[in-house]
């Protein structure tokens, strides 16, 4: 395969981008080799500056759930495009998307929009600081809430992949105010809870992991979870920017039959623009200025050229209930596929799957908290990357991310990629 283009580009991207790339995951650390350049994207496919198409699985970390570049999103922005791109002042359109997303998650009162999932979740933490006048959060060791100084102790996604689960620069201070305790372990966060009582503010948590590998909560973790800060008067926050819109159209909270107090979103609900929210009890985001005293503000937050795409794919969910039985079908037979894979070639590997998000964990043991998570073979799971890049398919470049599958992958594309699948595992395995 050809990646010459992508090969200067990544030299003289270096020169100037700190690793060549924007966001660390981007850059192949973990699987080796350099990233590629990619030129367009539509529905399943992407095509890179060398001319070669792959079959996508990353989906821009989760966004493109219709597949790159829909007709319905793209005729919104070009609309959009036509009156201007941000005005600094409200518009109908936030009205709208706002009233959209309450009614589609029914845990969600009101909602501040902002322009990432880093952007919604720091927020979601200083309004439930500010709510309770408590100031210690609890996380989970291996989920990943976007680079706030108080979640980069023990995360996952990235600085899992980089081996930076804590990162320098954070101080002291923040790093005091962040307790972290084992996911799927209710007991630990019960002892943090209780040798900390009256101090914790929030709980955030993945309440289904994308960013250790796909990992669920259990239902007994979960409703123990949410008791837990009922009892001790916490903010439970779910943070959904993975799972919003994408695991159901109620997202994690649907599928696990729980209510949080805050939910952040991010991805989909941006249509593949940077958009970010976070929203909940109405007594809870009353507290956000100008409201309430909890100071949050962007100068793009809400655009209207942004919100005309998060909206034309909230507005095409609502829509079209039967879109998530559609990527389950999908995502069960491309399941089938691989297991079948694995029994042929007498391999043990785990699969995880909640709805259209999955991972192949390079381990022969059960998947279902950070420990075990961490025992995937990394370098065994970038022979895979490359073997599988060879034979036209893009997966994430790290083992401790999600496989995304969206509307647009054809019953051709996942038996291309099953078949490439049995190839790749076989050439490894030599
Ligand atoms: P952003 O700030 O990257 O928009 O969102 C941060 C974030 C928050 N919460 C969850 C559950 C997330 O998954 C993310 C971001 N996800 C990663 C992929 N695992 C983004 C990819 C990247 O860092 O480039």
């Amino acid at each position: 395969m050809n990646t010459e283009k992508s090969r200067q580009l990544f030299k003289e991207a270096e020169k100037y981008i700190p690793g060549g790339v924007n966001s660390p995951v981007r850059a192949f650390k973990s699987v080796g080799g350099n990233p590629l350049f990619i030129k367009r994207a539509l529905g399943s496919k992407l095509y890179d500056v060398d001319g070669n198409e792959f079959i996508d699985y990353v989906g821009s970390w989760g966004p493109h759930i219709f597949g790159h570049n829909p007709s319905f999103i793209k005729k919104a922005l070009s609309d959009a495009l036509e009156n201007g791109t941000s005005f600094g002042a409200p518009t109908e359109l936030e009205v709208k998307t706002a009233k959209l997303i309450t009614e589609l998650v029914p845990s969600v009162e009101m909602i501040r929009m902002v322009n990432s999932g880093t952007e919604a979740t720091m927020s979601a933490v200083r309004v439930a600081r500010g709510y309770t006048g408590k100031e210690k959060i609890i996380k989970f060791e291996g989920c990943y809430h976007g680079h706030a100084d108080f979640f980069l102790i023990k995360a996952g996604s990235g600085a899992l992949t980089l081996g930076v689960p804590t990162s320098p620069g954070v101080t002291k201070g923040n790093a005091a105010d962040t307790l972290i305790a084992d996911f799927n372990d209710i007991d630990s966060a019960k002892k943090l809870i209780h040798t900390n009582r009256k101090e914790i503010a929030a709980v955030i948590v993945e309440a289904i992991v994308g960013n250790m590998g796909v990992v669920k909560a259990t239902n007994d973790f979960i409703r123990q979870l949410r008791g837990l800060c009922d009892e001790e008067k916490i903010v439970l926050i779910i943070d959904e920017v993975m799972t919003g819109f994408r695991v159901a159209k109620g997202g994690a909270q649907e599928v696990l039959g729980v209510k949080a107090d805050l939910s952040t979103f991010g991805k989909i609900i941006g249509g593949g623009l940077p958009v970010g929210a976070f929203g909940g009890k109405k007594e809870i985001m009353e507290m956000v200025a100008p409201s309430g005293p909890v100071y949050q503000a962007g100068t793009l937050s809400g655009n209207p050229l942004a919100m005309s795409a998060g909206y034309a794919a909230l507005c095409y969910i609502k829509d079209h209930p039967d879109l998530y039985n559609e990527l389950e079908e999908k995502s069960a037979y491309f399941e089938k596929g691989i297991k079948e894979n694995l029994k042929r070639l007498n391999e043990n590997l785990t699969l995880n799957r909640v709805g259209s998000m999955l991972t192949l964990f390079f381990t022969n043991e059960e998947v279902k908290d950070f420990r075990s998570a961490v025992k995937a073979d990394t370098k065994l799971y970038g022979q895979y990357f490359h073997e599988m890049l060879k034979r036209g398919v893009y997966l994430p470049p790290a083992q401790f991310e999600a496989f995304f599958i969206s509307a647009a992958h054809s019953k051709e594309d996942l038996d291309k990629t099953i078949e490439a699948n049995y190839e790749s595992l076989q050439e490894i395995s030599k």
